[in-house]
């Protein structure tokens, strides 16, 4: 069996991920949503569940919120009740892809009432943020053009950059906004921020408080994504990753279940990029779970995370870079394909037992009764949001 070292598990110890309230929700395609007995019918429901997660595999302490999809009187008191199971709140998403108001673009509408209730939008998230003791606000936006020449691209740009200053100046002393960036849809010829450079761009002329969000789902095939983490890393502007799988478009499947090569590989730059355990790189997942029960889909990818981790951190960088020196292309990647290639699931059981936590979460989960009682509990429970 592979053993770990004292450090590499002194390093997997201190790994979080976040988890999206939404991925508790029941979600699907357009064609159909499946809906699945237990799924919550409030956000503290799906805090609950989050905390299962983090209670099965000690990865995920804290849960994003989505606003307005888990908008609530008082949050503090959410803050509190999540804190009460050992969970706290995340980031906070904001959307503006859900009004009507919206069609035709929000922080870079020309129609200057609608651009302000857009930025008006995320002042009332910041505001929430310091109610639920949030670091990051995340800005995905869903705005562009369907057809050539239906948009000004240039003047939006301008605009988006003037929003966003208006929102990063309302950001608190320790809190940062991280500006996700997706090659298409909702909108198909151009969308605003389709890729890592104009969301660096932009966020690069706001200030030290703006970073990039890099969600592993966002580009086109083939597209090498670990060459885009290493980059953000070497420029400091990586804020967090929406880790999902992708085998067509944003399909937002489990991590490492389409592609765990590709997760071995980003994780390989993030370890040499000094990302990992780093306060400055959010790691999250944004996912949906259609036809899966929710909970253990969370659980199998926070396990995947850091299944993949633990190779990344047996990479023999040495002889790795000895290889590398001696232009032995081969040799190289031998040792490359090595550490992806060893299997760490027996070692990572070992050492969960060692600290109290089940050898296997998926198998303990499932054992644990708590799926039946939720779908005994919990009638009517609420769509994620997506098209809700
Ligand atoms: C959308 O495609 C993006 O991945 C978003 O990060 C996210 O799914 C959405 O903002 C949910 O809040
Ligand atoms: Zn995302
Ligand atoms: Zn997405």
């Amino acid at each position: 069996m592979t053993t770990l070292s004292p450090e590499i598990l002194g390093t997997l110890e201190g790994q979080a991920i976040e988890l999206p309230s939404w991925a508790f929700g029941n979600s699907g395609t357009r064609f159909r949503v499946f809906p699945t007995p237990g799924t919550p019918r409030d956000p503290r429901e799906k805090i609950a569940d989050a905390a299962q997660v983090h209670a099965f595999t000690a990865l995920a302490p804290s849960v994003a919120l989505h606003i307005p999809w888990d908008k609530v009187e008082d949050y503090g008191a959410l803050r509190s009740y999540a804190e009460d199971l050992g969970v706290r709140l995340g980031t906070v998403n904001s959307n503006t892809f859900q009004d009507e108001d919206y069609k035709f673009g929000a922080l870079t509408h020309h129609d200057e009432r609608i651009r302000r209730k857009a930025i008006d939008h995320h002042l009332e998230c910041i505001d929430i943020m310091h109610e639920t003791g949030s670091r990051d606000l995340k800005i995905w936006l869903a705005e562009g053009s369907n057809y050539p020449g239906q948009n000004d691209m240039r003047a939006r740009q301008d605009r988006l950059q003037d929003s966003l200053q208006q929102i990063y100046a309302r950001l608190g002393e320790d809190q940062r906004l991280v500006l996700e960036y997706k090659f298409f849809e909702p909108s198909f010829y151009h969308t605003d921020v389709p890729d890592w450079g104009t969301s660096y761009a932009q966020v690069a002329a706001l200030g030290d408080k703006a970073m990039v969000c890099l969600d592993t789902g966002h580009h086109a095939p083939g597209t090498n994504i670990e060459f885009i983490v290493m980059q953000l890393l070497r420029l400091g502007k990586l804020g967090s990753f929406d880790f999902n799988s992708r085998f067509y478009a944003d399909d937002d499947l489990i991590v490492g279940a389409a592609d765990p090569f590709q997760l071995f590989r980003i994780l390989v730059e993030v370890v040499r990029g000094g990302g990992l355990n780093n306060p400055d790189v959010a790691f999250m997942l944004d996912q949906c779970h259609n036809i899966e029960d929710k909970i253990p889909g969370q659980i199998r990818s926070v396990l995947n995370v850091q299944e993949m981790t633990a190779r990344a951190l047996i990479l023999d960088r040495e002889a790795l870079d000895a290889a590398q020196q001696a232009n032995d292309v081969l040799g190289a990647h031998a040792v490359f394909m090595d550490a992806f290639s060893t299997d760490v699931r027996p070692a990572l059981a070992q050492w969960r037992e060692s600290r109290g936590l089940p050898a296997d979460p998926m198998a303990a989960y499932a054992a644990s009764g708590y799926q039946q009682k939720i779908a005994e509990e919990r009638v009517g429970g609420a769509q994620a949001g997506w098209g809700a």
